[in-house]
């Protein structure tokens, strides 16, 4: 029976979008604080820059990596590249906790033994954005995409295989993550304009991790 007078409200629920892709809310909220930390030192040695598409559009999103490769765009391409182009050194190595935490948001959503070798860091102010799209530079078109939201909330969009199936719209907040993979893997998405705020830890900034299985 549940008591009388609640005094603790129930954990936030996990939500399956389709088969293959999850919504785990508040999954990294105990491991904000820390993945903050890591973000800067990452930002010391290869920090945020905007890049530009290879249709000349400046990206709004300012994005940097870790790990054994990082994904860059610039008037050539989309790629996967081992050098940051900015440093001409290597990307810094993957924190182990955000190995770590993305393998047990990939367990927790259905892919076990999850081992990314990339992880994209997105930097939103207000009105910065994402627009729709797939996520398909990748080799392993099975392995999930683990999506960590850190910060200001922003309005996430959900769409199908194809770029006019009708989009969801739902709200990510701090420590949530999304999962998709396996047959969600190549589903259309992308984030809102980032509305103006003040968040404790981000200021007026929204934080992103994506980790990628490149290979
Ligand atoms: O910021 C997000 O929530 C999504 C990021 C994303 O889709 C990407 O980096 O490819
Ligand atoms: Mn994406």
């Amino acid at each position: 029976m549940s008591p009388l007078f609640p005094t603790e409200s129930a954990p936030p629920a996990n939500e399956q979008l389709e088969e293959g892709a999850w919504l785990l809310r508040g999954f990294a909220t105990p491991d904000v604080p820390a993945l903050i930390t890591e973000i800067s030192h990452i930002h010391e040695v290869s920090p945020f820059r905007h890049l530009v598409t290879p249709s000349g559009h400046t990206m709004s999103v300012a994005m940097t990596n870790c790990g054994r490769v990082g994904w860059v765009s610039d008037r050539r391409g989309y790629r996967y590249d081992p050098i940051d182009p900015d440093t001409a050194q290597p990307w810094p190595p993957f924190p182990a906790l955000f190995l770590d935490l993305a393998a047990r948001a990939a367990e927790a959503a259905g892919f076990p033994h999850y081992v990314p070798d990339a992880c994209l860091i997105n930097r939103y102010v207000p009105s910065a954005k994402l627009s729709l799209h797939q996520d398909k530079d990748e080799n392993d078109a099975y392995a999930p995409i683990v999506s960590v939201s850190i910060g200001l909330a922003a309005t996430f969009q959900w769409g199908g295989r194809r770029r006019a199936d009708p989009v969801r719209r739902m709200l990510l907040e701090s420590g949530d993550i999304v999962v998709w993979g396996g047959p969600a893997r190549f589903v259309y998405h992308g984030v809102s304009p980032l509305k103006p705020g003040e968040h404790p830890l981000t200021g007026p900034t929204r934080l992103n991790l994506t980790f990628r299985k490149v290979f």
